[in-house]
């Protein structure tokens, strides 16, 4: 349905106020006046040109803007305004690959139209059919080099999600909070800027969703304060994008079409992976996997973090605890046992004459410069180190040089890349002037390193004006220099937010070239908007604590929001020691995350999840007087096993049905995990619930965060549900329930209406794949289910595949869709929930009814 585009011109005469209480630094500035407007089908036009004396509140005031708006079928409006000159920086389309013309068709209903106000100059609103979501009126726009303010009105308490990435609750506090958008590498700390900047909020108002992504790399304070949103830029443009929803999915869905799909990930990378820092050997990471083996715990997924190098160099092993040939045989045991391996790669590169991948950098002229045109030197984990500039012309030359090099060796299931906000340990280029061969091995504790230079207060591109809500006196302390330089001339001020953006990009494009055909896993820790083509991410060093197990549910849900579906947070935490119950839970919520990997931190007690060997649930029970004579060790962590074999065995069933909702996400942006409120956008106790979640649409995790709890008040909202575990029917009655949940206990409930594809499970993601299907068809209240399943063969881009889809009606179950690919599996079994109906629970509710694989659907 195509929408006129709709420009009113509202020339009321508004009250001269400014924001009633809102505190805004731009008070002062006099806004800008509009100019003639320019149709042109559906975009327009027009100069804005300062109204009165400029400000120059946080730099100096540009007089002449231009203003451009497009409308997309309704559905999705981009306001940009940018200097005249075009001096201020703005994303290039290569790296930001921008969609800039819209296919979606929508029914949002969306019209822009602007005001001139008497005191504050140009504003502007966009309604959704008729209503009012974003308004500008009475807020002077500011306008400066280094500094950019939008403001819009927002309802009193309103229901905001998204903006990061930030460590907090899922619904956003809108009593003055401020999220700040600057790569950082921090340890999760609560409410403060960490690795990536993703400015797209999402509002749910009346339960219908709208979203605004605000497409700027700069430094950012968004804030949400006196019912306003506040754009706080350290420069750039003002490049501002409207979706109209009405669904939470219609915004995702339209804001992945803008910045970019998430990509498709390979079956293998839904398996339970197992990483830490610190182990000492590759023997000890065969022990490991030969324990994961010996305890019945399935893994898929191998990791070995920054400890098998050289001096902790990128593409070296360390000749004595990780010899090649040993590390080789690893891999090959691994793939003989379809498992697989992942290893790290940071960018920052050893400052070193005689080390390769330096010198040849050198060579290509790949790394970000001083200003002076010399390398520029931070430090980072083997000294004093290079960092690959992404604009450099040669970067992909060199950079896939090495990696290939790298991966003739060893040849890796995937990648891990880490430190790419990019973070430096020092304040500014502190290994410049030092001989190229002084290789200290810690060289933050060399004697020759020259201290920490103390910051500079009067260069604006280090300590801009604006003090954004980043806690670091330079900006760019705890990394690259702002103003180092890129190979086009930029000072790394305006592009350090894209930094593992760009490392991304050109690392998923080395294992597109090396491996053609074959979707790549890459993991990364900064990211940006439109990442989620290239990389998936988990959150960071949290910590093994409570509170972090609650917190890595909302950064999951964020991260459906940002467009990076595939995410999880280190299970049983990184920093600091586990305790064994934390670990049991927090594995019950891991082995539920996209992507579900135990990760811990140098030097922390262990936590593989057999540390917690519990032989048996009957065993523990029975032989409980010899259990309380074992080892304190093997006590301590007995639980969590058991839990780590119940929770990831659901997992496992739940494969094809994790895959297919993956599949959909790549096409349409629906994330995997998800918050209540997306599905009952209308149920007002939905809006803040962070502590339980959604997989896909039909099921529910309710699981115990806090210690020592062994029920979870789990709010049900409105509806019919089944336990997993037994079937039985719970009615929704859209209040809390109190649900047993001993420890080795997690609460999953199938969503009545939903039909869910399961596999038996099998010791790994090949194994499961080879099991038939047992449908589980969970009716709603009146009788009714649908779902769906899509198959290909879980490597190749060009697989064939299938989507089938699968309706009930309570007599009859159909199925239809597009059949492709044949993976000669079946349906062998299928699960008819007939909810509370008395009559039919006595003789058909729970009843599986084997088909025997005669069940016509070909698959
Ligand atoms: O500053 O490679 O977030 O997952 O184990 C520590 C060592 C560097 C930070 C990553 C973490 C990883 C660690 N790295």
């Amino acid at each position: 349905m195509f929408k006129k585009l709709r420009v009113s011109l509202l020339l009321l005469a508004l009250p001269a106020f400014i924001g009633a209480t809102a505190y805004a630094p731009s008070y002062q500035c006099p806004g800008y006046k509009l100019g003639e407007l320019v149709q042109n089908g559906n975009s327009f036009s027009a100069d804005l040109t300062l109204a009165g004396k400029p400000c120059n509140i946080y730099g100096n005031d540009i007089t002449n803007l231009n203003l451009q708006v497009k409308i997309n079928q309704g559905n999705s409006i981009r306001v940009q305004i940018t200097d005249k000159d075009q001096k201020q920086f703005q994303i290039p389309e290569t790296i930001v690959e921008i969609n800039s013309d819209s296919k979606l068709t929508g029914f949002a209903d969306l019209s822009f139209s602007y005001v001139q106000h008497p005191s504050a100059g140009f504003g502007f609103q966009i309604s959704r059919a008729g209503e009012v979501i974003f308004d500008t009126t009475g807020y002077p726009l500011v306008f400066e080099d280094q500094y950019l303010e939008l403001i819009s009105k927002l309802p009193h308490n309103a229901n905001i999600y998204g903006m990061g990435e930030t460590p907090d609750y899922f619904r956003r506090d809108t009593n003055n909070s401020t999220k700040t958008l600057w790569a950082r590498d921090a340890g999760d700390p609560f409410r403060e800027n960490v690795y990536g900047s993703h400015s797209i909020y999402m509002e749910n108002r009346n339960g219908k969703f709208h979203g605004s992504y605000m497409h700027n790399s700069h430094g950012m304070d968004i804030n949400l304060i006196d019912d306003t949103i506040q754009y706080r830029m350290l420069g750039g443009v003002i490049d501002i994008s409207f979706f109209g929803g009405p669904t939470a999915y219609d915004v995702i869905n339209a804001y992945t079409d803008f910045v970019g799909r998430p990509r498709r990930i390979p079956y293998w990378t839904l398996g339970f992976h197992n990483c830490r820092y610190g182990y000492k050997s590759i023997d000890e990471v065969d022990q490991v996997i030969a324990n994961y083996s010996k305890a019945n715990i399935p893994l898929e997924v191998m990791w070995i973090d920054i400890d098998y190098m050289d001096r902790t160099r990128d593409f070296t092993v360390d000749p004595v605890n990780f010899s090649l040939n040993k590390v080789q045989n690893t891999l090959n045991r691994l793939h003989t046992n379809s498992q697989k391996m992942v290893m790290m790669v940071d960018p920052a590169i050893q400052r070193n004459s005689s080390y390769g991948p330096y010198a040849r950098g050198v060579q290509d002229d790949v790394f970000v410069k001083n200003q002076d045109g010399s390398v520029y030197v931070g430090q980072v984990w083997p000294g004093y180190t290079a960092f690959p500039d992404w604009f450099a012309p040669n970067v992909d030359k060199w950079w896939s040089n090495e990696l290939n090099m790298f991966f003739d060796q060893i040849e890796l299931d995937g990648m891990w890349i880490d430190m790419n906000e990019a973070a430096s340990f020092c304040t500014g280029s502190c290994g410049s002037g030092i001989s190229e061969d002084v290789v200290p091995i810690l060289p933050w504790t060399d004697p020759n390193a020259p201290p920490h230079r103390t910051p500079n207060v009067n260069n604006t591109f280090l300590v801009p004006k604006y003090t954004i809500n980043n806690p670091q006196v330079e900006i760019s302390d705890k990394g690259i220099e702002t103003i180092s330089v890129h190979a086009n001339g930029l000072i790394d001020y305006h592009v350090h937010n894209l930094y593992g953006h760009m490392m991304a990009q050109h690392t998923s494009k080395f294992l597109k070239t090396r491996r053609p055909n074959v979707k790549p896993f890459l993991l990364g820790r900064s990211t940006f908007a439109g990442s989620g083509a290239y990389v998936d991410h988990w959150n960071g060093d949290n910590a093994s604590e409570w509170d972090d197990l609650h917190i890595s549910i909302a950064s999951m849900l964020d991260f459906g929001i940002f467009g990076i579906p595939f995410v999880g947070s280190d299970i049983c935490g990184f920093n600091g020691n586990t305790t064994e119950q934390l670990c049991g839970r927090w594995t019950q919520v891991g082995a539920f995350y996209p992507f579900s990997r135990v990760h811990n931190v140098k030097g922390a007690i262990p936590q593989e999840l057999y540390r917690w060997d519990s032989v048996a649930e009957t065993a523990r029970r029975a032989l409980n007087v010899r259990y309380s004579l074992l080892p304190y060790y093997y006590t301590k962590h007995h639980t969590a096993s058991t839990v780590a074999r119940r929770a990831l065995n659901v997992r496992y069933s739940l494969l094809p049905y994790y895959y297919t909702k993956h599949h959909i996400a790549s096409t349409i942006g629906t994330p995997v995990a998800r918050p209540l409120v997306f599905e009952f956008s209308n149920d007002a106790n939905t809006f803040a619930i962070d502590a339980q979640f959604m997989i896909g649409e039909g099921i529910l995790i309710s699981p115990v965060i806090s210690e020592n709890a062994t029920t979870v008040d789990a709010y049900i909202p409105k509806g019919i549900w089944y336990d997993w575990y037994n079937y039985s029917p719970v009615v929704g009655m859209g209040q809390n329930v109190t649900l047993d949940a001993p420890i080795n206990h997690v609460n999953v409930h199938i969503r009545g209406g939903s039909i869910i594809p399961t596999q038996t499970p099998g010791k790994t993601v090949e194994d499961s794949r080879k099991n038939n299907f047992t449908l589980i068809v969970a009716s709603d209240e009146n009788g009714n289910a649908q779902g769906e399943l899509y198959l290909d063969d879980g490597i190749t881009y060009d697989s064939p595949s299938s989507m089938i889809k699968f309706t009930f009606d309570g007599k009859t179950l159909v199925s239809s869709g597009s059949y492709g690919y044949n993976q000669n599996t079946c349906i062998e079994k299928v699960v008819i929930l007939y909810g509370t109906d008395n009559c039919k629970q006595t003789t058909l509710n729970n009843v599986s009814l084997s088909l025997n694989c005669g069940w016509q659907i070909q698959i």
